[in-house]
């Protein structure tokens, strides 16, 4: 039996106050203590579900001047490690193989603010963090804990909308996430994108992205990198769509991990009645704080 199947379907395990998928929680705390910035280290940092590998295939274009050919030398989850991602036995933590790449690093973490490694606070780093509207995320985490086998089963869609809204899935709490990262944009290097604003006009955000990162491009790159990134592009990409992974980990059979990429797909899950709730919630977490989200 290969230890993936052993850590298959693990409760979470509480780091720090925070839930955490089971494999990804052992050693954390060493990374959080432990983990050594280095000058240069671009970090993409989002909550679960929120445009994560977009943002990475995006990053990665911009470092390499647009240049397709160069963005297919490996799968993104290789060249954009993420740093909790381990399976203890048979994958080592992202931690760890970042050791080994060169510089300038592309780390992509979901941890929040109070798990963020200490040392990436005081180094030269550009963080980029990407958010999304709350309930497209909970139906985008849905699906992506039914077909992870590395998470707990999610059950029936009833119980897990009222889980998430607890804070009691992978990663914790959706509120305090978002707004943590966003009230440390005052302090450090952090471009907040909106996964919905994306959408809406790619090369505007792509453009914020290539600025940010000391960048100056012609239209015609900006639009190379727009289409390469694209749903459509990005889901037929094996190096993209996760399909390179073990089907022991994520079982795409199930859902895939490129699955609809719209906003708005909440409304083909949530009731009436969850939609409310999901209101009350929502206004709650978002009171005293002027970050909004489009639906
Ligand atoms: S993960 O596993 O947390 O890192 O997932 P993450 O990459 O953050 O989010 C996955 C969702 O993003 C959608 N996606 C895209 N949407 C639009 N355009 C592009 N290029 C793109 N790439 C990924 C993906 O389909 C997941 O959303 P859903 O709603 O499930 O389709």
């Amino acid at each position: 039996m290969t230890s993936t199947l052993e850590w298959r379907r693990r409760d979470l395990v509480n780091v720090r106050g925070v839930p955490m998928i089971c494999p990804f929680a052992h050693n954390l705390e060493q990374i959080t203590d432990h983990f050594q910035a280095r000058d240069g280290d671009i970090v993409i940092a989002t909550y679960p579900k929120s445009g994560t590998t977009w943002m990475s295939e995006v990053v990665d274009l911009v470092l390499n001047d647009g240049d397709i050919e160069k963005s297919r030398r490996d799968a993104i989850f290789k060249k954009v490690p993420m740093l909790e991602f381990q399976v203890p036995g048979e994958i080592p933590p992202g931690s760890e193989i970042l050791e080994s790449v060169p510089s300038p690093r592309v780390i992509k973490t979901h941890l929040p603010v109070s798990l963020f490694p200490k040392s990436l606070w005081y180094q030269n780093v550009k963080i980029i963090y990407v958010a999304r509207n709350p309930k497209d995320v909970a139906v985008s985490f849905y699906h992506f804990d039914k077909m992870n086998q590395l998470h707990p089963d999610p059950g029936t869609w009833e119980e897990y909308v009222e889980r998430f809204m607890e804070g009691n899935v992978g990663f914790g709490p959706w509120g305090a996430h978002v707004r943590d990262w966003w009230d440390l944009r005052q302090q450090k290097d952090i471009l907040y994108v909106f996964y919905e604003d994306m959408l809406e006009d790619p090369s505007r955000e792509i453009r914020k992205v290539v600025k940010f990162l000391g960048k100056d491009f012609s239209e015609e790159v900006v639009d190379k990198i727009c289409q390469h990134t694209s749903f459509k592009a990005m889901k037929e990409n094996s190096l993209t769509n996760y399909t390179a992974l073990s089907s022991t980990i994520m079982d795409q059979s199930i859902s895939p991990f490129m699955r609809k990429g719209i906003c708005g797909d909440w409304k083909n899950h949530f009731t009436v009645a969850q939609s409310e709730r999901f209101d009350e919630f929502y206004q709650k977490e978002m009171s005293g704080t002027d970050l909004t989200f489009r639906f």
